[in-house]
C-alpha cells in the first residue's frame, strides 16, 4: 500500500481521462485505478485524487525537488508524481510540499513513525488520509484544530469534499491571502516555528486534540490541549510582517481555580536551560503572553521579570516565596532578541496572572 492507493479517487481520474471512462464502460479494463496503476503514472495521467487536481500541485512537487524537474527535463521521468511512486515516497518526500510536511509530521507522531516501521504505512501521508486527517492531527507547525474552530467555512468545506487537503494546503493556497489567522506550534523537542499570517501566534510547546475538560471533569466535545510545557525545551519563534502574539504561558482551570502557567519555567534548576529564543519581534506591533503578573510577585502567585541585556531583553519567570524560605527561583523563559528596552516588550505584554 501507498499514500496513492489512499488518494485514488475514481471519479476524479475517470472525469479528466474520457478515453479511460469509456474503456471501463466497455469493459475492456476493470477500473481507472488499474490503469492508473498499470499506464496512466508512467503515460503522464497525474489528476487522480481532488487534491492533486489542481495546476499548482505539479508545479509544487518539481519546485519542492529540482532533481525531480532536471530528470523531468531531460526525459527520464514523465511526472512528479511518477517520482513519488518510485522512490519519492520511500526517500521521505511529500506529495504536497505545500500541503503536508512529511519530516514534521513524523517528528510531531512517534506512533506514525512506529508503524511506519512495522510497515502498517508507507509513509506518514498515507497515514494522515487514513486516518490522521479524521484525528485532527496537525500536518506542519500550522495548528489545524485552531484554523479549523476558526473557520468552520475552511472546516466544512474539508468535511464535504473540498480540494484542501488540510488546513496547511488551505492556508497556503488561499487563506494566507485572504488575511486568515493561524496558530503555529512546536512538538516536544527544540523547534524553530516561523508565523506568516497577517495574525498569528506562535508557540513553541506541543498543542494536541482531546476531549474537553473543565476543573477535572470531562464535559464532552473536543479541546485544545498543551502536550508538553517548554520543559528541556529551546525553541526559536521567528515572527513574520504581521502581528505576532508569541504565546509563553497559559491559563487552566482546575479543581482548584484557575492556574496561570509559565513555559519554559519548572525552577527544578537554577540553570537556564529551556527558553524560547524570539526573533524580529516589532516593537508596538507584536506581542507576549505569560502566566505570570508584571513585576514582582505576591507571596502566592507566579511573578516575572524583564531585563535589558547587550543581545535582547530577558524575560524570566519569578517564583513566589515559600513559607519559611525566603529564597525565590528566577528561571529564564525568553530572549527577545535584538531589542533594547524592557518597555518595549512590556508594552505589548499581557499577564494572565
Ligand atoms: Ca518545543
Ligand atoms: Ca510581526
Ligand atoms: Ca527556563
Amino acid at each position: 500500500m501507498s499514500a496513492l492507493n489512499a488518494l485514488f479517487d475514481e471519479n476524479v481520474y475517470l472525469a479528466r481521462n474520457p478515453d479511460v471512462a469509456a474503456a471501463v464502460q466497455a469493459k475492456r479494463i476493470s477500473s481507472g485505478f488499474q490503469h492508473f496503476l498499470t499506464s496512466g503514472i508512467r503515460e503522464g495521467r497525474t489528476r487522480f485524487s481532488r487534491f492533486y487536481d489542481r495546476a499548482s500541485t505539479e508545479f509544487e512537487y518539481r519546485q519542492a525537488y529540482p532533481d525531480v524537474d532536471a530528470a523531468i527535463r531531460r526525459g527520464n521521468l514523465v511526472s512528479g508524481l511518477q517520482h513519488y511512486v518510485q522512490p519519492g515516497e520511500a526517500e521521505g518526500r511529500t506529495l504536497f510540499p505545500q500541503g503536508f510536511d512529511e519530516q514534521w509530521y513524523q517528528r510531531r507522531y512517534p506512533d506514525v513513525v512506529n508503524a511506519i516501521t512495522q510497515k502498517f504505512f508507507s509513509s506518514g501521508l498515507e497515514h494522515y488520509v487514513r486516518f490522521g486527517r479524521g484525528e485532527e492531527r496537525s500536518v506542519s507547525a500550522l495548528f489545524e484544530f485552531d484554523y479549523f474552530n476558526l473557520y468552520p467555512d475552511v472546516k466544512n468545506a474539508r468535511d464535504s469534499g473540498g480540494i484542501y487537503l488540510s488546513a496547511a494546503d488551505h492556508f497556503l493556497h488561499a487563506g494566507k491571502f485572504e488575511g486568515r489567522a493561524a496558530t503555529f506550534a512546536g512538538t516536544k523537542g527544540n523547534d524553530l516555528v516561523i508565523g506568516n499570517a497577517a495574525i498569528d501566534t506562535l508557540t513553541g510547546v506541543e498543542l494536541d486534540v482531546g476531549v474537553c475538560v473543565v476543573g477535572g471533569t470531562v464535559t464532552g466535545g473536543q479541546c485544545k490541549e498543551y502536550d508538553s510545557f517548554g520543559i528541556n525545551e529551546i525553541d526559536t519563534l521567528v515572527g513574520g510582517p504581521g502581528i505576532d502574539t508569541f504565546e509563553l504561558g497559559r491559563s487552566v482551570t482546575g479543581r482548584a481555580g484557575v492556574i496561570n502557567q509559565m513555559f519554559y519555567a519548572s525552577f527544578s534548576q537554577v540553570q537556564d536551560q529551556d527558553f524560547a529564543r524570539i526573533q524580529n519581534f516589532e516593537v508596538g506591533k507584536d506581542r507576549l503572553i505569560l502566566g505570570a503578573k508584571s513585576g514582582e510577585p505576591s507571596t502566592f502567585s507566579l511573578g516575572s521579570r524583564f531585563i535589558s541585556q547587550s543581545d535582547g531583553v530577558y524575560v524570566y519567570a519569578v517564583q513566589p516565596e515559600t513559607v519559611g524560605s525566603p529564597l525565590r527561583f528566577t528561571d529564564l523563559v525568553a530572549i527577545v532578541e535584538g531589542v533594547a528596552n524592557a518597555s518595549d516588550v512590556l508594552g505589548t505584554t499581557t499577564f494572565l496572572g
